[in-house]
């Protein structure tokens, strides 16, 4: 689809003085805009398109992303991530295995079989996680379907207002089981850890832990009741693995 050119320089702004230097300069990534169809309309700066201000009332940005939950062949323990303290947008929490955004250049906008995102995937995995560029390939990924969802990055608990950043996403599902090499970028992951659903379910328990708001939709609507059906229905099968063991 044409683009309709990019953000109008009207689009609200802020300091980035006090954050990490170099998540500041990611914040100069294009990002892909789109409209509720997730038909692309233009491209905006990852900053503009993840400040809340930017993101709500009529004239709201909407830009596209992608989420991969890895699975581990062995026992088929999901991937996930720890948000380093140093992320602008939800430092520190637990999430699935990668996020982020495919770029507005030619070969992340390609839209043929989720080409785009299953290539922004594949460069981003490396970047977040150091897994080795030839273990993920685009084809490796499985697309399950795409969320459309908005959500702030922090609710003050005194006044209950927004926080200045947030998401506001048309977010691609990628799935995947493939062993892969850690290792993890300070900068963007500060711990990962593989859990089956169980042990998921437990740090959901533990009031140490905080997720971000996509991954706690995703594990509610999608994962969760997945994974108890498919356990389910492959012990009532009486398949010799599970993913308990
Ligand atoms: C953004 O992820 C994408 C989703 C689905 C929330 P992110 O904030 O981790 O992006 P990046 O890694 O590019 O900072
Ligand atoms: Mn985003």
């Amino acid at each position: 689809p044409p683009l309709n050119g990019s953000v109008p320089h009207t689009r609200a702004t802020i300091s980035l003085d006090t954050y990490d230097e170099e998540q500041v300069r990611l914040m100069e990534e294009r990002c892909i805009l789109v409209t509720p169809q997730d038909a692309a309309c233009g491209e905006g700066s990852k900053k503009t398109c993840h400040l809340m201000s930017n993101i709500r009332g009529p004239e709201a940005l909407l830009h596209r992303a992608f989420s991969v939950f890895l699975f581990r062949p062995t026992d088929g323990r999901l991937l996930l991530q720890k948000r380093a303290d140093e992320k602008i947008t939800f430092p520190g929490m637990w999430t699935n295995t990668c996020c982020s955004h495919p770029l507005s250049t030619s070969l992340e906008r390609e839209e043929k079989a989720q080409l785009g995102v299953r290539r922004a995937a594949c460069r981003k995995l490396p970047h977040e996680l150091g897994t080795k560029p030839d273990e993920l390939a685009t084809d490796d990924f499985t697309y399950l379907t795409k969320i459309h969802y908005l959500a702030p990055c922090e609710v003050d608990p005194v006044t209950g207002q927004e926080g200045v950043w947030g998401e506001h996403e048309i977010d691609y599902i990628l799935f995947a089981t493939k062993d892969v090499t850690l290792d993890l970028n300070p900068n963007e992951v500060s711990d990962a850890r593989y859990v089956n659903e169980q042990e998921l379910r437990a740090m959901f328990d533990d009031n140490v832990n905080s997720f971000t708001p996509w991954f706690k939709l995703i594990c509610r609507d999608l994962l969760f009741p997945w994974w108890s059906l498919m356990l389910k229905r492959s012990r009532e099968a009486g398949w010799e693995y599970n993913v308990d063991a």
